[in-house]
């Protein structure tokens, strides 16, 4: 008879190593093998000015957070923005440094990230916080074993990343070389945005790379358009398809919509083409929903905005295609309640992560237990959105912490019942969330049926 684990330290311990044990699947990422070019200086002494590959202190300093919260010290009637994109990547993570770490206290979530991965590292800056040493230390390293390292380390032994299609710079690496996405730590990710936020565009793009796509509807441009994705789809080998929506996304689409005209064609886009070819090809849609793109648009990458989401439009959506799977993760606080409960009546609908500006330790916390008490473990608790190699060791490491803290509370309160809890049910439950979930549902294993 296995050991009944009555007492909060008993629980405790287990729940920790069994968080430490389990390996992670990292279902969302904007990472690339070596393949794909690096721009970081490094052993092998080959460099990319325009791979995507990031990695190291510069880029880790450089996060798009980060340049957000260092222009809240520095505002750009000190530094304007066009100076700060002149200066060198070097120069750019040193003013970082300088403001948000040395003359200030880095308590904020992205700037205890870089001590965090840091210190995994065993590199810690000491009194002196004098970079140089650290620099030197990163432009020693081979890209390809450091992924192993850092891979090791956050134990994540997948990553999936985000390959966006009509990305000029990304889609002719993978014209260019048909190997290019074939690491077996990595996985592909088709990302196609403007088919459903911006039609004209995609359709004129498609139809200079061959595809007889027109503006309208008609039968050739749907056989068409479903062709292009088919051919990412197996050139990529990609798992699932994605894009992230804007606060207005709306299904069906409003007949009169001011604050999107596009509405009405991205609503045909999904109906007619993402969605047939997703179920043809059994493959899950991410919908990320929430994100209202450049309000400030001299921040870059850090100039978006978060906005209040239609669920209902998740749930409508869900219903009207059953034979479709859509992994759907929302960036507003205020929509996390609604959603957990729409993800009660579809077994079609996986809920994951804590998107962006809710990847803090207070929303992960409040959002994982929301999670436990409405869904159990029917559900993807977290996934990274690591622009740069070296925050997997961050963000893992702080939301592995958390999700243990919430875990143990709650089996605590299962086993304050009587329950027989022992150490192999959490180990299960601990798999499925960081694991299994995902492996199972890219399956087609809903595995959810409607509690009720
Ligand atoms: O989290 C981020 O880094 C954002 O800039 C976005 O990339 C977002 O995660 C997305 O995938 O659209
Ligand atoms: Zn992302």
């Amino acid at each position: 008879m296995a050991e009944l684990l009555k007492t909060r330290d008993a629980i405790a311990l287990a729940v920790n190593q069994a968080l430490a044990r389990q390996p992670i699947v990292d279902l969302h990422t904007h990472l690339y093998p070596p393949s794909f070019g690096t721009p970081v200086a490094n052993r092998t002494g080959q460099t990319d000015p325009n791979g995507l590959m990031l990695w190291g202190l510069d880029e880790i300093l450089t996060y798009h957070y980060l340049v957000a919260e260092v222009f809240r010290v520095v505002p750009a009637t000190v530094l304007p923005y066009e100076q700060f994109w002149k200066m060198s990547k070097t120069a750019q993570a040193d003013h970082i440094w300088k403001h948000l770490f040395v003359e200030r206290t880095p308590i904020s979530e992205a700037c205890r990230g870089v001590l965090t991965s840091l210190h995994l590292l065993g590199l810690d800056v000491g009194p002196s916080k004098d970079l140089r040493p650290l620099r030197a230390w990163f432009a020693q390293q081979d890209p390809s074993a450091y992924i192993d390292r850092v891979m090791e380390l956050a134990n994540v032994t997948s990553i999936t990343m985000t390959n966006p299609v009509f990305d000029d710079n990304e889609r002719a690496r993978w014209l260019a070389n048909p190997q290019v996405g074939r690491d077996p730590r990595f996985k592909a990710v088709l990302r196609i945005d403007p088919i459903l936020r911006d039609w004209p565009t995609a359709a004129r793009k498609m139809a200079a790379w061959g595809y007889q796509v027109g503006e309208t509807f008609e039968e050739q441009t749907v056989a068409e358009a479903q062709r292009f994705l088919r051919d990412w789809i197996d050139r990529q080998q990609a798992i699932y398809l994605a894009l992230s929506l804007p606060p207005e996304f709306a299904y069906p689409a409003p007949l009169h919509s001011p604050a999107n005209p596009l509405a009405l064609a991205g609503q045909h886009a999904l109906e007619k083409i993402v969605l047939p070819v997703c179920a043809q090809r059994n493959l899950p849609f991410a919908m990320m929903i929430g994100s209202r793109l450049r309000v400030n648009p001299a921040l870059g990458d850090g100039g978006d905005m978060v906005g209040y989401s239609d669920v209902g439009s998740v749930v409508r959506i869900c219903q009207s295609f059953p034979q479709n799977r859509f992994l759907v993760t929302m960036l507003a606080r205020e929509n996390q309640h609604e959603l957990c409960v729409a993800a009660r009546k579809f077994g079609n609908l996986m809920i994951f992560g804590c998107w962006w500006f809710l990847n803090n330790p207070v929303l992960i916390e409040e959002m994982t237990r929301l999670r436990l008490e409405l869904l159990g473990t029917s559900m993807i608790p977290q996934h990274s959105d690591a622009r740069v190699l070296d925050q997997l060791l961050y963000k893992w490491t702080h939301s592995r912490a958390i999700i243990g803290k919430v875990l143990v509370d709650k089996y605590v309160d299962t086993a304050a019942t009587g329950w027989p809890l022992v150490e192999a049910d959490i180990q299960q439950d601990v798999q499925r969330l960081l694991q299994g979930n995902f492996e199972n549902f890219l399956r087609g294993h809903s595995g959810n049926v409607s509690p009720g």
